[in-house]
């Protein structure tokens, strides 16, 4: 045995191979040495993670549970081992055999079991859980395939199957023996026993088993090892073993195990429509059941299992209104299996459930018809209506100044279930993602419930892990600033600030300048390899990455390009400091308009990227299959973070955090999180145009805004617009007609063209600001030193001592 770290790991690691693969190690492949190094890691953390659970056993803390349908991962091996402290000591040990480590660390295959933002959330939270030494963990559904992924096939969007599974999986253990049993359709009988109390039953039910694949969720350095618990459908075990390729029914048997699995097949893949698909209860209510009844089995397990004092001991966090059938589920369970009274279980299940709304798009609002409700949960449905007749006729006897609201606060209308008025009547806490997105919901989408429940509504602005989002995809940076302020940010990200001091040193500046510069060179690199196109790595990264959305305007984006590409063609000798525009962007597959977009960027992209009067000056970059891994390459790189979206729509954000973090200065509207992004930073050290959220309000409701005015005044966009038209960007001139269209006789919902010239003028005035290079270097460090903020281990301090009444275990 040898005392030096890095020749032990190696040591382990040539014995693993040959037990484990039955191989030496220089013969071993990068699939090898992943499979392995996921082996030690396991070997290390699994004890601390059977330690945890006893040490929640023994001390019985209250605990959280963070139910999603979404949690977007990404890979897992090396924020396990940064978080297990070997990430430098495999790294090196591998370099020293004569491996590429991020060849390694890339054979993992993305677990991408999320949209976007709400799914990356969810998982950065759960690090922060767990590396606070908080009792905190997930449930969700264990898809078979996450999101699609993307490929740009002359230049249009095509989803592929995301088939995340074909080979093992080394994180998961699948628990067998924890299963539970769903029960969906039949029929409610209804009794009344000995004391006059109804007693219900179910009859005639689909059964569907709901199996545990727990992954470990591994605290930075603290040997807490929580749990995400993901459910996977499958037939209950009796009906499997009855039948046989003998029996009559056999086929029939076939069908009816394939529709079950079903429930747990793939991930819906909108990130903000609703369109109400029956397979998408049947998952909501599969991840809800099974949740309840497992912390209800957990919680009876404990020295005091009286289930008055339930919520004294768990807290349900729903993150979105995905879950909120847990609201009558929970009141079920206590009613007809636990037989407390409604009044008892309606207190218990208030002061258990707490509800996190990200969006106030009104097409995304959860609704559901009562008719598909009533079907396939008969039982919820019943007490979903009891819900909804107490909460209307409390209202109308204790609140009569709101009577007249009544037909928009209740749970049930014209024929619909609206989730997120059952989410906010059900539990104690309705908090908003950034400080605007939680005032918009009290004062306008929410603001009979906020007279009704002003103390239920609170902000809880959010963040994102700085150790994914810093120490590990930035080591460089991560480094540096190490060197200069001390270790003692990564356990206090807001120590981060102490960068103020060191933003004007000019050695320090010209190093985050070389850092940034490597990072472009690699992204440059890896542009090379997957696109062809050459991008001048001295050139400024404009980047913007996210879900394709209309909000999100990344068409005020590519007309900024396209209103350049007209500049300089008409005016070739003008000085232009070199510019590449980065895109990742999915669209949601039947959002036509998306797809156009993206359609639209490539097409811009060929013209101007062959086109040697600017090729030299101007280039455009779209990145196919834009997700957690390849965030991580982007970010490091960029220089300019687009945020933008139609003030009032974007609840936070979370990119804009990433980015700014990495030191990208933000090109934003005041909208999310943006708007306390500039508050830290300053008016200097951000770039903030067009119409805020109180004006875009305003003409929604009173109108007053006309898109063809704009077009008719604006020679710049008149020309762009015309060229759609024309099909100048298209290989026929129909193509990109329905965007003209959409704009001009839409009236162009989001403001693309009113906030046009702003936009043009602040992208002008980035310009001539990233030419005093020392000057951008410092906004940049002034970025960082503010970011701590939105590490996301405050925002779970705050959800822990003012939501959830948590406290960190000591062990
Ligand atoms: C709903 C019904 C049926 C199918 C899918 C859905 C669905 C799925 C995902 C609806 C919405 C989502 C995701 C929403 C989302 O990601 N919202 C973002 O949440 C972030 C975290 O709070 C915020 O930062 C973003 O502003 C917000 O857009």
């Amino acid at each position: 045995m040898t005392h030096n770290p890095i020749e032990a790991f190696t040591e382990l690691l040539t014995e693993k191979m040959k037990t484990k693969r039955g191989k030496h190690v220089q013969d071993a492949t990068s699939k090898d040495l992943y499979y392995v190094i996921a082996s030690i890691v396991n070997d290390k953390v699994h004890p601390h993670w059977l330690q945890t659970q006893e040490t929640y056993n023994k001390k019985q803390p209250k605990q959280v549970f963070y139910l999603s349908m979404e949690f977007l991962v990404g890979r897992l091996l090396e924020s396990n081992l940064l978080n297990c402290g070997l990430h430098d000591i495999c790294t090196r040990s591998l370099k020293k055999l004569g491996f590429d480590p991020s060849e390694v660390y890339a054979q993992e295959h993305d677990a991408g079991l999320g949209n976007g933002g709400l799914g990356r959330l969810a998982a950065c939270f759960l690090d922060s859980l767990a590396s606070l030494s908080y009792p905190g963990h997930g449930y969700g559904i264990r898809y078979r395939y996450g999101l699609f992924e993307q490929k740009i096939i002359q230049d249009y969007q095509v989803e592929i199957p995301d088939y995340w599974l074909t080979e093992e999986y080394p994180w998961e253990t699948r628990r067998a023996d924890e299963a539970f049993i769903i029960h969906f359709n039949g029929e409610v009988l209804t009794e009344e026993s000995k004391d006059g109390s109804l007693e219900f039953s179910y009859i005639h039910t689909d059964q569907v088993r709901a199996i545990p694949y727990d992954i470990p969720i591994v605290g930075y350095n603290n040997q807490v090892v929580n749990s995400l618990r993901l459910w996977s459908a499958e037939s209950p075990k009796q009906e499997d073993e009855f039948f046989t390729t003998q029996n009559a029914r056999y086929y029939h048997h076939l069908d009816h195990k394939n529709a079950i699995e079903q429930i747990s097949g793939f991930l819906y893949p909108d990130d903000s429509s609703n369109e109400g698909k029956e397979l998408r209860l049947k998952q909501q209510y599969f991840l809800v059941s099974a949740s309840i009844q497992n912390i209800i089995m957990q919680y009876k397990k404990t020295s005091n299992p009286s289930l008055h004092h339930f919520h004294e001991f768990i807290a349900i966090q729903i993150n979105d209104t995905h879950p909120s059938l847990a609201v009558p589920e929970l009141m079920r369970i206590l009613m007809d299996e636990e037989k407390f009274g409604w009044d008892k279980a309606w207190e218990i299940t208030t002061k258990t459930i707490a509800y996190t709304n990200h969006t106030t798009l009104s097409e995304a609002l959860e609704k559901w018809p009562k008719t598909m409700l009533q079907g396939l949960l008969p039982r919820i449905y019943m007490i979903i209506n009891e819900i909804n007749e107490r909460f209307c006729q409390g209202i109308w006897f204790d609140h009569p100044e709101l009577r007249d609201k009544i037909p928009e606060l209740a749970i049930i209308a014209d024929e619909q279930v609206h989730m997120a008025h059952l989410a906010i009547v059900g539990s104690f806490s309705v908090n908003g993602v950034a400080r605007i997105h939680t005032e918009i919901l009290k004062k306008k989408e929410m603001k009979s419930f906020y007279q009704l429940y002003p103390a239920k509504f609170n902000n809880k602005t959010n963040g994102i892990t700085h150790r994914r989002w810093l120490l590990q995809v930035n080591p460089n940076l991560a480094n540096l600033v190490t060197e200069v302020i001390g270790p003692s940010w990564i356990q206090r990200p807001k120590q981060l600030i102490s960068l103020l001091r060191h933003s004007k040193d000019k050695p320090f500046l010209e190093k985050v300048d070389q850092v940034k510069h490597q990072n472009k060179q690699a992204l440059a690199k890896y542009i090379k390899d997957k696109t062809g196109i050459l991008v001048d790595d001295q050139s400024i990264f404009d980047v913007q990455i996210k879900r394709l959305h209309e909000y999100k305007r990344q068409l005020l984006n590519i007309f900024h390009v396209i209103y350049l590409y007209n500049e300089l063609k008409e005016n070739p000798n003008q000085h232009l400091t070199p510019r590449t525009f980065i895109f990742g962007a999915k669209a949601a597959p039947s959002y036509h308009l998306a797809k156009e977009v993206i359609k639209l960027i490539n097409k811009v992209g060929n013209i101007i990227n062959n086109d040697v009067d600017v090729r030299d000056r101007i280039k455009v970059v779209f990145l196919e299959n834009y997700n957690v891994s390849l965030a991580e390459k982007i970010i490091p790189a960029a220089d300019i973070s687009e945020q933008i979206s139609t003030a009032s729509k974007e609840a936070s954000g979370t990119g804009n955090m990433k980015l700014m973090m990495n030191g990208a200065l933000t090109v934003g509207t005041l909208d999310g999180a943006n708007i306390e992004i500039r508050d830290l930073v300053g008016d200097s050290n951000i770039f903030i145009f067009g119409l805020n959220a109180d004006e875009v309000l305003n003409y929604y409701q009173f109108g007053g805004y006309s898109a063809k005015d704009i077009y008719q005044t604006d020679e710049r966009i008149r020309k762009i617009l015309d060229q759609l038209f024309q099909g100048v960007f298209g290989s026929n001139d129909l193509e990109f007609k329905d965007l003209y269209y959409h704009m001009l006789y839409h009236n162009d919902p989001y403001f693309v063209l009113k906030d046009f010239d702003s936009y043009i003028d602040t992208h002008e005035f980035i310009e001539q600001s990233y030419r005093d290079k020392t000057n951008w270097l410092t906004k940049s460090v002034t970025n960082i030193a503010y970011s701590g903020k939105f590490s996301s281990d405050r925002t779970i301090q705050e959800y822990a001592s003012e939501i959830w009444n948590i406290r960190p275990i000591k062990r």
